[in-house]
């Protein structure tokens, strides 16, 4: 397929990008980190989404070169940033299932982190319950040895996968992120925020971080900062943007 093949050079002709979206602290707004999102620029078919690209790439098996690719841009970009004194804030890299499957991958991260002279800590993998219940023995020794290695592990789209309380018990995870499906009627008065109520309650039990996505409305920041989410992310806070337009960008600390 040519859409394919064009991805297959996409790297090697830099199409590929980065967008980051920051995260902030629900108590007092200062901003934790951010979420790097891969951004396809085709010079022959213009701007492709990820949802177009990346299903391509995970039935390719693509998805693991770029996914390197995009492991090592988060953390060239976050050393860039460290340098500039954010050395508080980390990257997040989301992961696909495929990759998980490669024991390779703790190599990738580790040379990568020691490429960079990035600390562990500035450096966090967002996986989905799916994704880590894929061949979930492959994964989940794949995760105790990327968290072994100090970089943070965080469930994303938390609700949405089917995974049993078993499993995720195992998960050496330390973040978890409520789905945005549970957000964008969070304060309608229906039953998201019990629902919302619970997974705070079950992710604090595990010793989780907490973190809102999809946040888009001053309601939802209060109410959610009010039940106890330790970070909050969406469109209210800031939306992805190329790192030059990112707020650690335009504050340096030196
Ligand atoms: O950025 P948003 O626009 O559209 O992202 C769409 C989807 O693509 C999300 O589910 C997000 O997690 C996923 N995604 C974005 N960047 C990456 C990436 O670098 N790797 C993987 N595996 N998924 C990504
Ligand atoms: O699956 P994951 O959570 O990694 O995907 C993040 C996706 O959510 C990206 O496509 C990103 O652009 C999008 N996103 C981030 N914040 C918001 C928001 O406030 N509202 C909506 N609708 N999408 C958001
Ligand atoms: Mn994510
Ligand atoms: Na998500």
């Amino acid at each position: 397929m040519q859409l394919q093949q064009d991805l297959r050079q996409a790297i090697d002709n830099n199409e590929l990008m980065l967008y980051y979206q920051p995260k902030f602290k629900a108590t007092d707004g200062s901003m934790s980190g951010l979420e790097a999102l891969i951004r396809w620029q085709s010079a022959k078919h213009g701007f492709i989404t990820p949802d177009r690209f990346l299903p391509l790439a995970e039935s390719s098996g693509l998805i693991v070169l770029i996914g390197n690719w995009v492991i090592n841009e988060a953390c060239r970009q976050m050393k860039v940033w460290s340098l500039q004194g954010h050395r508080d804030c980390s990257v997040a890299v989301n992961l696909s299932a495929l990759q998980l499957q490669h024991t390779s991958l703790v190599d990738v991260v580790a040379a990568t982190l020691k490429k960079h002279e990035l600390s562990p800590s500035q450096l966090v993998l967002e996986v989905t319950e799916s994704t880590a219940m894929h061949d979930a023995e492959t994964s989940l020794k794949v995760l105790n040895n990327l968290s072994a290695l100090g970089v943070a592990i965080s469930i994303d789209d938390f609700g949405t996968g089917y995974s049993s309380l078993l499993y995720l018990k195992q998960l050496p995870a330390n973040e978890l992120k409520i789905d945005r499906g549970f957000i964008t009627e969070l304060e309608q008065g229906n039953d998201d925020e019990a629902i919302v109520q619970a997974i705070i309650a079950l992710g604090k039990t595990l010793g989780m971080r907490i973190v809102a996505e999809g946040v888009e409305t001053s309601e939802q920041q209060m109410l959610l900062t009010r039940l106890g989410c330790d970070i909050l992310q969406g469109y209210l806070l800031g939306k992805p943007t190329p790192a030059s337009a990112s707020p650690l960008s335009n504050t340096a600390l030196t």
